[in-house]
């Protein structure tokens, strides 16, 4: 009798320890192995820092270039003239036109969306805007939605855009600047933690601008409707993952402490009460905290600072071994960070594929291939092709 009700104790201890244990983050210190597999093939050169790009339904792709361009690459070439019809935007430090998204009915409503720093120095604020593209133009272009608290400097303006299954539009916000850009008399940064301001946010909105009732904020007194996670510094990678039903974000620390999350709506994600993130002023810890109750651990965290930018989940065939796994960009590591997740989206492993230059984005073309642009004066668009193990994958 004793025996087995020791057994039956056991066992439900072993239970709720499993089941209650948080998966502890993948950390990641130093280098990583380098991929291999692929080569580059450089298509165009000549961008001036590329921002964001997507695909048009005959295969012709629009970049945006961050002083306020729109491009157009038609059959791998660049056409020299910039598309016509982009709103003046704040052209200045990480802001200016910033991601560009087409709706999903793209073919029904031709519909292009972007986002982009609006303002000037001392008041400026991230905006989605909306315009018609047809016959290699935009026309009628329209703010969509804009970020309600004007901030000042030219830091953390976010902003990706992704389209969920259901039609709603995510975009992330960035939390307005480090010290000592001020709001309210405190750290901008700490808008984060305040549910009534857009700063430190992905919201979610629908096609037209309006805040969708399901939004887990929708009816709450305490925070602006359109917010549905927080707690983010900077999102600059932001993915959904159509074979987990995942929200994946990469989000950049300040000094280390890079973080991909797996968003759900009405988290905290913690920035900046827990971080494990250090001053840029003196590298002191931010947070004594790199965890805490009620707030969402990152899935994985760069103590050494990747600075993470565009983000993509592999769904392809072209690269049969990283089908399922996440592709994240690196501006200070040059590189793109093969994160190797299981059918339930644990980490396995990550590895690198080296590019050389700052990676802005890197998206699964339609053609099954990877797509990288890179943030510098001389930005390129880069198609990633499969190639044998031993190849370089800067061979020609
Ligand atoms: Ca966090």
């Amino acid at each position: 009798m004793k025996l087995v009700s020791l057994l039956a104790l056991s066992i439900v201890l072993v239970v709720v320890c499993t089941t209650q244990l948080p998966a502890q983050p993948h950390i990641t210190q130093g280098d990583v192995p380098a991929e291999r597999g692929f080569r580059k093939v450089t298509l165009v050169q000549g961008l001036e820092h590329p921002w964001g790009l997507d695909w048009l339904p005959n295969g012709n792709i629009l970049i945006t270039e961050r002083p306020g361009r729109l491009r157009l690459v038609r059959e791998d070439q660049l056409v020299s003239d910039p598309i016509a019809g982009i709103p003046e935007v704040f052209d200045s430090g990480q802001g200016g036109l910033l991601d560009i998204s087409l709706h999903p009915r793209f073919e029904e409503n031709r519909r292009v969306y972007f986002t982009y720093a609006h303002g000037i120095s001392r008041a400026n604020r991230t905006r989605v805007a909306s315009a018609v593209f047809k016959g290699d133009v935009l026309k009628n272009w329209r703010v969509v939605f804009e970020v309600i608290d004007a901030k000042s400097g030219s830091q953390h303006f976010g902003s990706r855009l992704v389209w969920m299954p259901d039609g709603t539009l995510l975009v992330s916000i960035g939390d307005g600047g480090n010290p000592p850009v001020r709001l309210d008399g405190d750290w901008i940064r700490k808008q984060a933690q305040n549910r009534r301001s857009h700063l430190g946010k992905i919201l979610r909105l629908n096609a037209d601008g309006t805040i969708p009732p399901d939004n887990p904020f929708f009816a709450s007194a305490d925070a602006e409707p359109a917010v549905w996670s927080y707690g983010h510094r900077n999102i600059q990678g932001l993915a959904y993952d159509p074979m987990r039903s995942i929200v994946w974000a990469s989000e950049h620390g300040a000094l280390g402490g890079d973080e991909l999350n797996a968003v759900q709506a009405g988290k905290n994600y913690g920035w900046p009460a827990v971080t494990y993130s250090r001053e840029y002023s003196d590298g002191s810890k931010i947070s004594p905290l790199t965890s805490k109750a009620g707030m969402v651990d990152p899935i994985v965290v760069w103590i050494t600072a990747i600075a993470p930018s565009g983000l993509a989940v592999y769904t392809g065939d072209r690269f049969p071994r990283w089908h399922g796994d996440l592709f994240a960009g690196g501006l200070k590591s040059q590189d793109i960070r093969r994160i190797d997740l299981d059918d339930t989206g644990r980490v396995i492993g990550q590895s690198a594929l080296r590019i050389g230059q700052r990676v802005r984005d890197v998206r699964q073309g339609p053609d099954g291939f990877l797509y990288v642009i890179t943030d510098e004066s001389n930005g390129s668009l880069i198609r990633l092709e499969p190639a044998s193990d031993k190849e370089s994958p800067d061979a020609p």
